[in-house]
């Protein structure tokens, strides 16, 4: 799973970046000159594992992961026309940080402060460059359907028609009802607005208190679209403390947990991800994978040899192996329960997956 986190200039991007993944990239206030995009691989804590994981304390705990890109400033309205476009075309899901802190030294570029305007205009921004694929791309099939029929370009034709009315409306993709030939034929544009989105407002510190409340910077309820609040300000300052520190700051500040924690799991729902556990030789191991995925699926992503010689995958929900408090005694107590290659992988399953060569 990819994430890209993307915004105008100066929001927080790297600050987010820097709170999500560990990293310690400078945050620099004027630093103008385009930096590469930074690429870090994050790792999800899962309460699950840490306690699966307390049942086999000779084996490695290895959480799941997930990449996040982290790129420079776009500018305002030039979206559509952005070097990082083809980057953003391979993100799973865009992370859009919103400034809603005030500095007086950082000039916005549009003169003030205003978080719901940044975000209309950034959806807008969003909506534009799809249009323009789908124009240029019209284009190009009008002139071939001139000299050669083709039913497939025509119903390629008839599909971006539809979408393009939507777009020019102010519709996103993903809020459109698309048949799964109508999925198939456009996948291979990799639509931004097709792609699920979250909108991180970076608070001011005078503002913590409206951390839990995204509502009041974000009241529509699209599909396919989230909205959080985080303070870059103080959640970095925390983030530089240690342990005992830590809870206590979280705590003085009225924090519940780090932003990082909420994001996490909104991102989870909003790209209908769940997890399952393995338990293997040397290391207890959780694994993300879209909701639907089948036993059979799941085993492919572990390694191919499984798939090919799939038997039967032996299941049992993570709690009840704690209550059973081991393996052993849960197939003892008939607690493991045998499944097929069709079975679909639920949130929190342990697998283990007997295979032949
Ligand atoms: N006051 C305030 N300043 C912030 C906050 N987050 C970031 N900044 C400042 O904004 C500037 C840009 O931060 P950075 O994370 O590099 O933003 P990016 O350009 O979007 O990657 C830096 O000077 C930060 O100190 C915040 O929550 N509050
Ligand atoms: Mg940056």
């Amino acid at each position: 799973m990819k994430f890209v986190i993307f915004g105008y200039p100066k929001t927080g991007k790297t600050t987010f970046f820097n709170l999500l993944t560990g990293a310690t990239i400078e945050i620099k206030k004027f630093e103008e000159k385009e930096e590469a995009p930074h690429i870090r691989t994050c790792s999800v804590p899962d309460n699950r594992l840490d306690e699966i994981s307390k049942l086999f304390p000779e084996k490695k705990r290895i959480y799941s992961s997930i990449d996040v890109v982290d790129i420079a400033g776009l500018s305002w309205g030039k979206v559509k026309s952005s070097a990082y476009l083809s980057l953003l075309r391979t993100a799973d899901g865009l992370i859009h940080v919103v400034r809603a802190f005030e500095d007086p030294e950082l000039v916005h570029p549009q003169g003030s402060v205003n978080p719901e305007r940044d975000i209309k205009n950034m959806e807008e921004e969003l909506i534009l460059s799809d249009l323009v694929v789908i124009e240029s791309r019209l284009e190009k099939i009008e002139h071939d359907l001139k000299r050669k029929k083709s039913p497939d370009e025509e119903k390629e034709k008839e599909i971006l028609e539809k979408i393009k009315d939507k777009l020019n409306v102010g519709i996103a993709i993903r809020e459109i009802d698309l048949n799964e030939e109508e999925q198939r034929k456009i996948r291979g544009f990799s639509f931004l607005t097709q792609k699920p989105l979250i909108h991180l407002i970076n608070l001011d510190e005078k503002d913590i208190h409206l951390i839990e409340s995204p509502e009041s910077f974000y009241s529509s309820q699209k599909k396919g679209v989230k909205c959080l609040c985080f303070c870059g300000k103080i959640e970095k300052e925390i983030s530089e403390l240690e342990g005992e520190e830590r809870e206590l700051f979280l705590r003085e500040y009225g924090l519940k947990e780090f932003s990082v924690n909420k994001f996490l799991k909104i991102s989870y729902e909003l790209l209908n991800l769940i997890s399952f556990f393995t338990i293997g030789k040397n290391e207890v191991k959780a694994w993300t994978i879209k909701k639907g995925t089948s036993a059979y699926e799941g085993a492919g992503i572990i390694h191919t040899d499984i798939q090919k010689g799939f038997i039967k995958a032996e299941v049992i929900e993570w709690n009840n192996l704690i209550d059973a408090g081991s393996l052993k005694d849960a197939k003892e107590k008939g607690m493991v329960r045998l499944e097929g290659k069709d079975y679909e992988i639920k949130d929190g399953d342990v697998i283990y997956f007997r295979f032949g060569k």
